[in-house]
């Protein structure tokens, strides 16, 4: 007889999302580095604030983004490491004794290459895979489970098939910590390590589903000796509640029957997607606190007042059912290095100190990028913002070839700045044995200078390691101009003039150099400001769920080492507001629902008509 290939009817639907986040991560990757037991309190500090503090630290009351000073006090014994520096002659991230804000730029390159050795280990164990941030991510284990399921269980009870409850025997004792069916017992622990007393075929999904997870977690510590802690659940929002409910270095299971009891008391603003304004204002709007105070409100109730699709969503997510997908990461299409400037840099010289360090550390990650994924960039931009405008001023040119960009100073050797008065203008340029050519755009009004970000785009697979020449360079370069419409781009003859004498290999300049460049004989057409294109923030339209989100959510467009790049709008954002901007995302996807169902409402009321 064939074996059958039919799932039990009841898991139709019904998913195995896993939710991994490792526990205070950056202070973990210290402790590994350093050979400190996690018994120790250790804190990871940059600057003078504590961005990851570790278990042992926080017993004794010490907390993110607590000053050194203040954890000093409360836990003399506290071991204090500050992150990785790049100072100004660094080719590689140092450990600097005593890095200077206004010399050095935060290097978080030993997190990276962290979250890179874990998340290979994730991907061993499943491919559909959706990385939040460096240290944690979900995996939707659901096809890999029920394979398990229709292989090993199915032909066992095939009588079950059409049931709810399967009885399949488990032990969840060995699973992690299942949290209890609420059953009204007021008893003060909602999470036991017995037995519940039917299980069904959900249930086993999520068992088999912790199992794996269970050995990911192992493979983690045993190979990387970092802990983690994970939730496993039927949808995206309970495994993330679940992940952080037991940590460190512990997994909690919720079932399907427990669920009710488990959101009950969970705080609403603590739910994925509602720490923001959404969230804030809906909790306003019912009077409610815990997602179990809204259970009072009809489906209809919610929908009158928030429409459609959101008020559908609050009714589902507050009893903790979600559809949300797991969607699987895709590599970067850029990378960036940036840094705002505290105090401003008021010289040419402090700005060329900053393109420098800048320069490494992209040289860097557009090295571990091309190993990672065998991509190049296409393009190569840098951005300045001056306090005469606070919007940043970017312009982009061709990227160097990979032969061309061996050494970190390739990237920086690009520009100059042109001392002219009463402008000083960034020039893009090559400077080769003879002649300095000029490459790209130039941005006018340099200092004083509140931020500098450079960021290589359009990352590509790399098909060869392709043997550019200058004259191709600029050949690409003439291209795209033409592309984008550009007016007042050198002419070609212009361009075999200032080739005539190059040489394929470009040098680095060296200072001395540099002093003695000067620009008037390199002049183009180009210079008028009015060829630069200026970055401006697009605003989106506030309306509806928007009007939740202040100024500062959309606009805010802080560029420097503490900030976090959104792969939805490209936008910068502070490290302490990833969520509440994940958040404004979500309430944005939602609107659009909300948009789409207005409109085919419309469509079909004309229709009617
Ligand atoms: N991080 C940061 N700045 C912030 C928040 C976090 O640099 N404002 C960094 C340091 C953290 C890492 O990101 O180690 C992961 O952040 P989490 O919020 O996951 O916190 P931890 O991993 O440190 O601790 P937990 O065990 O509570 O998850």
């Amino acid at each position: 007889m064939e074996a059958p290939n039919e799932l039990p009817r009841c898991l139709k639907g019904s998913r195995c999302i896993v939710h991994i986040d490792l526990d205070c991560f950056f202070c973990q990757v210290e402790q590994v580095r350093l050979g400190l037991s996690p018994d120790i309190p250790a804190a990871v500090q940059q600057w003078h604030g504590l961005i990851a503090v570790n278990y042992a630290a926080r017993a004794k009351g010490v907390q993110r983004m607590e000053t050194a000073a203040e954890a000093k006090k409360l836990c003399p014994e506290i071991q204090l490491i500050h992150v990785a520096t790049y100072g100004p002659n660094d080719q590689k991230p140092q450990y600097h004794l005593k890095p200077n804000r206004s010399t050095h730029k935060v290097s978080l390159d030993v997190y990276r290459e962290a979250s890179k050795n874990i998340f290979k280990i994730f991907h061993r164990h499943c491919d559909k895979i959706q990385k939040i941030g460096l240290d944690e991510g979900y995996m939707d284990m659901t096809d890999k489970v029920n394979e398990i399921i229709l292989q090993q269980y199915v032909p066992r009870y095939l009588d079950k098939l059409d049931d709810e409850i399967c009885s399949i025997p488990i032990h969840w004792e060995e699973l992690g910590i299942t949290i209890k069916n609420d059953d009204g017992d007021d008893n003060d622990s909602k999470q036991y390590q017995s037995i519940p007393p039917t299980t069904t075929w959900s249930d086993l999904q999520l068992a088999i589903g912790a199992k794996i997870s269970n050995q990911i977690r192992k493979e983690i510590f045993d190979e990387l000796h970092y802990t983690c802690s994970a939730g496993i659940g039927h949808a995206k929002s309970v495994a993330k509640l679940c992940s952080s409910r037991n940590k460190p270095d512990k997994q909690t299971i919720l079932r399907r029957s427990a669920m009710m009891g488990f959101m009950r008391d969970i705080p609403f603003t603590k739910i994925r997607n509602m720490g923001g304004k959404l969230g804030n204002e809906v909790e306003n709007d019912l009077g409610i606190e815990t997602a179990g105070d809204a259970w009072k409100y009809s489906l209809k109730d919610l929908q009158q007042r928030f429409g459609e699709s959101t008020g559908l969503w609050i009714y589902n997510i507050v009893r903790g059912d979600d559809d949300e997908e797991v969607n699987a990461t895709k590599a970067p299409k850029s990378l960036m290095a940036a840094k705002s400037l505290r105090p401003p840099a008021y010289t040419q010289a402090e700005v060329h100190q900053w393109i420098g360090i800048l320069s490494t550390e992209l040289h860097n990650r557009i090295w571990n990028h091309m190993e990672d994924f065998q991509q190049w960039p296409k393009s190569f931009s840098i951005s300045l913002r001056t306090s005469k405008d606070t919007s940043y001023r970017s312009k982009s040119c061709p990227m160097l070839s990979r032969d061309s960009m061996k050494s970190p100073g390739m990237l920086s050797s690009f520009f100059i700045i042109n001392n002219d008065k009463p402008v000083k203008k960034l020039v893009f340029y090559r400077l080769t044995q003879k002649t300095i050519d000029l490459l790209g755009p130039i941005i006018e009004d340099v200092t004083p200078c509140l931020g500098v970000s450079l960021q290589a785009n359009g990352l590509e697979h790399d098909h060869s390691a392709t043997n550019h020449s200058i004259t191709e360079l600029f050949a690409q370069q003439q291209q795209q101009k033409n592309q984008d419409h550009h007016s007042h781009s050198l002419s070609p003859n212009h361009y075999k003039t200032l080739h005539s004498n190059s040489n394929n290999d470009i040098d680095t300049i060296t200072k001395d150099q540099q002093q003695k460049l000067s620009f008037p004989s390199v002049q183009s057409p180009l210079t008028t400001e009015t060829t630069a294109k200026t970055i401006t923030p697009q605003k989106p339209k506030k309306q509806g769920i928007l009007d939740f989100y202040g100024k500062n959510q959309v606009d805010e467009e802080e560029e420097d080492e503490e900030t976090w790049k959104c792969d939805k709008c490209f936008k910068r954002i502070s490290r302490d507001r990833i969520e509440e901007h994940t958040d404004y995302h979500f309430a944005l996807d939602l609107q659009n629902a909300e948009r789409n169902n207005n409109n085919n409402i419309n469509s079909n009321d004309n229709n009617g008509n």
